[in-house]
């Protein structure tokens, strides 16, 4: 009969999301147990054997225990056995989440893996090996010791790590806690289920990232999802199931101005996110070059926006506002007033002048005061 197991990691329950508003970082944080609570719905109907999490299930080791009792009530569906893994950012050093978890008293399915160790489930067919880390930077590879350990003939070999693959392993994962690529082959594993990189990524015939099931950053990596493994027998070829659980959309938006129809294609970008847009967290780069009039319409458009995304973080860094003589012409044609824009302008043109931002505020400034009653 074959096996079949839920394989998920990067939970970072409890990350503070320090770079949203207080709203947001509540219910980005919230999300996180909810998606937990969904993985446990999930892994009892479909009557899975096990769910697996590779470690980082915890954003940090010092997570209070308010934290904890949410992570156990958010597990409660899934009443089959649960094998929770430390990875770099919960380590099992002293004093540690884990610990006081287990002070706690844990319900009996549910394993804290927080030294090496070999798990049987599903009545001794499946096997989990387990490397757990217990500070946050290991140089050994502690998955090398599975090589050599011996299991029951006929029953699964499931390693269980949180670390980066060696050689292949993917631009931004940390160099430490080294995995081997080929510790699949090495010590002869079914499968192997992997934390640390958050997008969704297979490393080997029998090796995967889950990645992370809610997605916590801006970065295009397939991450939201967890993976239903299901094996025949020892040696069969792991069948993947990719499941999409990601509830909110983080997007890095980058959008080249120049004129007007450049914003209308910055709504279009904006619209195509979907609804509802509550759902949206957005990262904006805006580069170009625009005069004031496009300026003042670009405010309004986010101002819209931030309001109706979950956040919208705007980089306009590399975006360069020139006033042209038309916009000049809106505040003042000929007064004194446009005497000082006028030397406000040779300012701002003047890569040498510290006063370069300054001038470029203040001419924005009395832009707004003139025309911002009129166009509002
Ligand atoms: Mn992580």
């Amino acid at each position: 009969m074959a096996i079949s197991f839920i394989h998920t990691a990067d939970l970072q329950i409890g990350k503070p999301f320090g770079n949203f508003g207080s709203d947001q970082r509540t219910l980005l944080r919230l999300q996180r147990l909810k998606t937990l609570r969904r993985i446990a719905e999930i892994g009892s109907e479909r009557k899975v054997d096990a769910v697996l999490v590779a470690g980082d299930v915890f954003e940090t080791a010092a997570a209070s225990n308010d934290t904890a009792h949410s992570l156990l009530y958010a597990m409660e569906p899934y009443k089959g056995p649960w094998v929770l893994s430390t990875g770099n950012h919960d380590p099992a050093i002293a004093e540690s989440v884990w610990a006081r978890l287990q002070a706690l008293g844990l319900p009996a399915n549910v394993r804290l893996v927080q030294t090496p160790d070999a798990i049987t489930l599903a009545e001794g067919r499946m096997i989990v090996l387990t490397a757990p880390l217990r500070r946050k930077h290991e140089t050994e590879d502690l998955t090398a010791g599975w090589n050599t350990f011996k299991t029951p003939e006929g029953a699964l070999r499931i390693g269980l790590a949180h670390g980066s693959v060696t050689n292949c392993g993917p631009a931004g994962t940390e160099a430490t806690n080294p995995i081997a690529g080929d510790r699949d082959a090495q010590a002869r594993l079914d499968y192997l289920a992997l934390g640390d990189w958050h997008g969704t990524m297979q490393v080997g015939d029998r090796t995967w990232y889950s990645g992370t099931p809610e997605p916590d950053r801006f970065k295009a990596n397939d991450s939201g999802n967890i993976l239903l493994v299901r094996l025949d027998r020892p040696g069969s070829t792991p069948e993947i199931e990719k499941v999409r659980l990601a509830h909110y959309n983080w997007v890095h938006l980058q959008h080249n101005l120049n004129g007007s129809d450049d914003l209308e294609t910055l709504e279009v970008k904006f619209k195509t996110l979907g609804e509802p847009c509550d759902r949206s967290v957005v990262a904006i780069s805006l580069t170009g070059t625009i005069d004031l009039a496009t300026r003042q319409k670009l405010d309004r458009l986010l101002t819209t926006w931030r309001a109706r995304f979950l956040s919208l973080q705007e980089n306009l860094e590399g975006l360069l506002r020139r006033p042209t003589d038309t916009d000049l012409d809106r505040i003042d044609t000929g007064g004194f007033v446009r005497t000082a824009l006028n030397r406000l302008r040779s300012i701002q043109d003047d890569t040498t002048n510290p006063n370069q931002t300054l001038a470029t505020g203040a001419i924005e400034l009395l832009y707004e005061i003139h025309t911002g009653a009129e166009s509002r």
